[in-house]
């Protein structure tokens, strides 16, 4: 019996992940302009001891209308609990807690962006008071997305509980968002792992996967892309690498550099737009002589002015 009970716990604990652990932050209105105290980061840093403001391990924003804060988990990721810890200054939570006041009315949402409007409403609180509200908050929102948002407003000319503080801030000490690994999970218990290594996520009750890792294509997600593409679904073309027609699959940058004419990270951009105006520009406002050469690795212009030579655009 205690060993049914160990495996039970032990597939539990290892059924889901904190996909926002140490993942990309922002906050809107920081209220610290430097330093590491109240950065948006602290709260997906894995710290939860010291829940005061400058402690290190919450956020915290100026006092505004609105406040926003969200995480970005890099990819899109089977959610399926998001927790949050708020920030009670090591003191009891509640009535006499003026950073309850200000959280009562908060949301949840989970989008692909980072605009809240476009994803799901996991949560908006409307009956919490002063002594409901929990100091750590616990909702269930089974739903695929990349983006955690949270937010709360008290926008002017509207009518709020009176045990709504005027003003909102994040006063977050941790997020944790619990979902599925990055190759996802399905089953009964939504406890296996997606069987397809470049599966992004997958069906929750067959593990059929039904999105692709970027690069990757077909039914089990075996095939890189094809030639001059990249990216989620395959659906990026490449830019002009040099002697060859394909770029990473995954991020489309280019192994050997770019062709001649070409550079950026993804050998999309023109070379020479940009130094062409230029000369041309001094051409005309300086009074600049122009003679262009050109050179094995394409064209170099030189400007001439009183028997001096600049070698200006390369
Ligand atoms: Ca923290």
């Amino acid at each position: 019996m205690t060993w049914m009970l160990y495996i039970t716990l032990v597939e539990v604990c290892h059924r889901y992940v904190n996909v926002a652990l140490n993942k990309p932050a922002y906050q809107q209105n920081p209220f610290f302009q430097t330093g590491n105290v109240g950065d948006a980061s602290n709260a997906v840093d894995g710290k939860r001891s010291d829940l005061t403001r400058n402690g290190g391990q919450c956020v915290l924003s100026g006092a505004r209308e609105t406040a926003t804060w969200w995480v970005n988990l890099t990819t899109t990721h089977n959610i399926q609990n998001i927790s949050i810890y708020f920030m009670t200054d090591n003191k009891p939570w509640g009535a006499s807690n003026e950073n309850a006041k200000s959280a009562l009315g908060f949301s949840v949402y989970v989008s692909n962006t980072t605009d809240k409007e476009t994803g799901l409403l996991c949560f908006k609180d409307d009956n919490f008071t002063l002594e409901t509200i929990p100091a750590v908050f616990t909702t269930t929102c089974p739903v695929h997305g990349q983006y955690i948002i949270y937010y709360n407003e008290r926008l002017r000319g509207v009518n709020y509980p009176d045990n709504y503080h005027y003003s909102v801030i994040n006063n977050l000490c941790e997020v944790e968002v619990y979902g599925c690994p990055v190759t996802g999970c399905y089953g009964s218990n939504n406890s296996l792992p997606c069987p397809d290594v470049n599966c992004q996520y997958c069906h929750k009750e067959t593990g059929t996967c039904q999105v692709c890792k970027p690069g990757y294509k077909g039914q089990q997600c075996k095939l890189e892309c094809e030639t001059g593409k990249y990216g989620v679904n395959c659906s990026k073309s490449c830019g002009n690498c040099h002697n060859e027609p394909q770029c990473h699959n995954v991020d489309g940058s280019c192994t050997d550099g770019c062709s001649a004419g070409y550079r950026g990270s993804l050998c999309t951009e023109r070379k020479y737009n940009f130094t062409i105006n230029t000369c041309l520009y001094h051409l005309t406002f300086l009074n600049f002589y122009l003679r262009c050469l050109r050179f094995p690795f394409g064209f170099t212009f030189l400007i001439l002015h009183d028997n001096q030579c600049f070698t200006f655009c390369h």
